[in-house]
């Protein structure tokens, strides 16, 4: 789809916004409502409360992230530039060095539960498209510098996930 028919095009979904899953005619409008029900369907949620709650939590914090990225998408390059190198000296150190402390504090090899869960994913795929070097003035050394135990996470995780 050309960029430009996009303004129109969104005008079919119910906020303007994706990402939209349609279930028997009835739309999810938000990345985690969507994330949270297929996960339940694939086994990658957790039946004890404080699990998923773990899980809720760190895909909560992985989308506001990703969100701040996603604000700079549209801006003149000049104002682009100011802001992601604002949110590479402040907010992006700040949620890699989070996520790895709560990595490690839940044992260093899954976010909850123990296990692969759709938590996991979530913070697989921020990991990876920092690591794509696609984005302008987000230097793709950011995760190595603040958080190496998501690049081994990130690892571990697609290697699982392929197997
Ligand atoms: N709260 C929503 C936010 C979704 C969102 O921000 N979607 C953006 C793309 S990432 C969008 O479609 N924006 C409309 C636009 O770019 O015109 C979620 O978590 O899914």
């Amino acid at each position: 789809m050309p960029l430009a028919e996009w303004p129109a095009l969104k005008r079919q979904y119910p906020f303007h916004q994706v990402p939209v899953l349609e279930v028997d005619g009835q739309p999810l409008t938000q990345s985690n409502s969507i994330n949270r029900y297929v996960a339940k369907l694939a086994g990658l949620y957790s039946a004890d409360d404080w699990q998923a709650a773990l899980c809720d939590d760190v895909m909560g914090a992985v989308g506001d992230v990703v969100q701040l990225v996603v604000s700079t998408f549209f801006l003149s390059d000049d104002e682009n530039k100011s802001k992601r190198e604002a949110l590479v000296a402040d907010e992006l150190p700040l949620y890699l060095q989070q996520m790895a402390a709560r990595l490690n504090a839940n044992g260093g090899e899954y976010f909850a539960n123990q296990r692969l869960t759709i938590a996991d994913l979530k913070v697989l795929i921020w990991i990876k498209g920092l690591l794509q070097g696609h984005l302008d003035y987000i230097p793709v050394g950011l995760v190595a510098e603040h958080a190496p135990e998501l690049l081994r996470h990130a690892e571990r995780i697609e290697k699982k996930i392929a197997a």
